[in-house]
C-alpha cells in the first residue's frame, strides 16, 4: 500500500496497523497510542541515546548486573543453546550475553527491521562462531523461530524492563506466547526494574537534555511522515507523570493550546491541557515480579540485583505446572 504523501515529500509503505492504532488512538478518551510505535529507525536512534543519559539508569545498571552474574549465569545454560531475544534494538547488551553464556546460535527479534538487520550483521562479525539470524516481527503475536535452532536448549533474553511497557495482562499473555515458541524445559533471563522513589525515576523519563522529549515527540513527526498527518508537533510537550497507584511511569504528549489537524484525511481537535498518553513504564517489587512470571508459566530459578536493589535480572524456567510442592 502506498501513502500519497509525507514530510519529505516521498511515498512510502504504510504500515494498516499503525494507521489503525493511531486512528483509534486519537479518537479514544483519553487518548492513547501503543508505545510500540515509537520505534521508527529515529526512534530507535534516539533510545540508544537516551540508554546513555545519566539520569537514565536502567541500561547501564541492567549491564553491572550481567556483568556481575556472569559465571553464576553461564553454570546454568547448557552448552550449545540458542538465544532467543525479543525487542533487541541495537543489541547494546548482547555481546555481554553471548561471551558469558557462549551459545550456539543467536535470534534477535525486533519490529525496527532496519536497525535489527545492522545489530545483527555486526554482531554475527563480531561473533564469528555464532549463527545469527534475525528476525523482523511483532514479539506479542506467534512468532515461528527459524528451524535451525528446533534441537538447541534455548535461553530466552529479554532485558531492558520491555516487559514494564504493557499492561499486566499483555505482559502475562506475552510470557505464556514466548513459553509457547521456545518450549518446556527453555531458560528465560529478564530484566525488571524495581519500583522506586520519584526523585529517581521521573528524570529517568525526562531529562535534563531533553532526550526523551525528542523520543516521544518523534511520534507525531512519525505520523506526519507515514500517515500524511498535519500534527504541528510545536503544539505538544513532553511529559512524564509516576502513577503510583498503578506503579508506573506515564508519558504524555500534552496540547499547549487548542489544537486541530488531520491524519491520513480524517479531522481530529485537542484542546488546551489535554493529552495523547504514550507509554507506560511498569516497576515491579521483588514479589510482584516473581508472581508475573509465574503467572506466565515461568518459575523463577535465580534472581541478581545491583547493590542500590534498583533493577533485577531473574533467570526462569517453563517447567511443567504443578500444585505443590
Ligand atoms: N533490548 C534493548 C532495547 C530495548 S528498547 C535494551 O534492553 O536496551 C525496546 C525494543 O523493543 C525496541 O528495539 C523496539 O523496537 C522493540 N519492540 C517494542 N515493541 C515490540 C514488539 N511488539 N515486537 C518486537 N519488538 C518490539
Ligand atoms: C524500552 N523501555 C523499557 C524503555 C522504558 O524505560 O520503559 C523505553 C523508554 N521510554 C522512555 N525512556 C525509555
Amino acid at each position: 500500500m502506498l501513502k500519497p504523501e509525507n514530510e519529505d515529500g516521498a511515498a512510502s509503505l504504510v504500515d494498516p496497523q499503525f494507521r489503525h492504532d493511531v486512528l483509534t488512538g486519537l479518537a479514544l478518551r483519553p487518548r492513547a497510542i501503543p508505545a510500540r510505535w515509537f520505534y521508527d529507525r529515529r526512534g530507535s536512534e534516539l533510545f540508544e541515546a537516551i540508554t546513555d543519559l545519566p539520569e537514565y539508569y536502567p541500561t547501564r545498571t541492567e549491564i553491572g548486573i550481567l556483568d556481575a552474574c556472569c559465571a553464576d549465569l553461564a553454570a546454568r545454560v547448557p552448552a550449545g543453546a540458542a538465544v532467543v531475544e525479543f525487542g533487541s534494538g541495537s543489541s547494546a547488551k548482547t555481546p555481554r550475553l553471548l561471551d558469558c553464556v557462549k551459545p550456539a546460535a543467536y535470534v534477535p527479534i525486533d519490529i525496527s527491521g532496519d536497525f535489527l538487520r545492522e545489530s545483527a550483521g555486526a554482531l554475527a562479525q563480531a561473533h564469528p562462531g555464532i549463527d545469527v539470524v534475525p528476525l523482523e516481527g511483532d514479539f506479542t503475536r506467534p512468532l515461528a523461530l527459524p528451524p535451525a535452532i528446533g534441537a538447541m536448549p534455548k535461553l530466552g533474553f529479554f532485558p531492558g524492563s520491555t516487559i514494564g511497557n504493557m499492561l499486566a495482562a499483555g505482559a502475562v499473555d506475552l510470557l505464556r506466547s514466548m513459553r509457547a515458541s521456545l518450549g518446556e524445559g527453555a531458560l528465560l533471563l529478564i530484566g525488571i526494574d524495581r519500583i522506586k522513589g520519584e526523585d529517581v525515576l521521573v528524570p529517568a523519563y525526562d531529562d535534563a537534555a531533553g532526550v526523551t522529549a525528542a523520543f516521544n515527540l518523534n511520534l507525531l513527526h512519525r505520523i506526519n511522515r507515514e500517515l500524511a498527518g498535519t500534527i504541528p508537533v510545536d503544539d505538544f510537550r513532553h511529559r512524564a507523570i509516576w502513577n503510583d497507584s498503578r506503579a508506573r511511569i506515564e508519558m504524555h504528549l500534552e496540547a499547549m493550546r487548542d489544537t486541530a489537524f488531520t491524519v491520513d484525511g480524517r479531522a481530529f481537535t485537542i484542546p488546551a491541557g489535554e493529552t495523547i498518553h504514550t507509554e507506560n513504564s511498569h516497576k515491579y517489587g521483588p514479589r510482584d515480579a516473581r508472581l508475573l512470571l509465574r503467572g506466565g508459566g515461568w518459575t523463577p530459578l535465580a534472581e541478581w540485583t545491583d547493590p542500590a536493589d534498583r533493577f533485577a535480572l531473574i533467570l526462569a524456567e517453563a517447567q511443567p505446572e504443578r500444585f505443590a510442592p
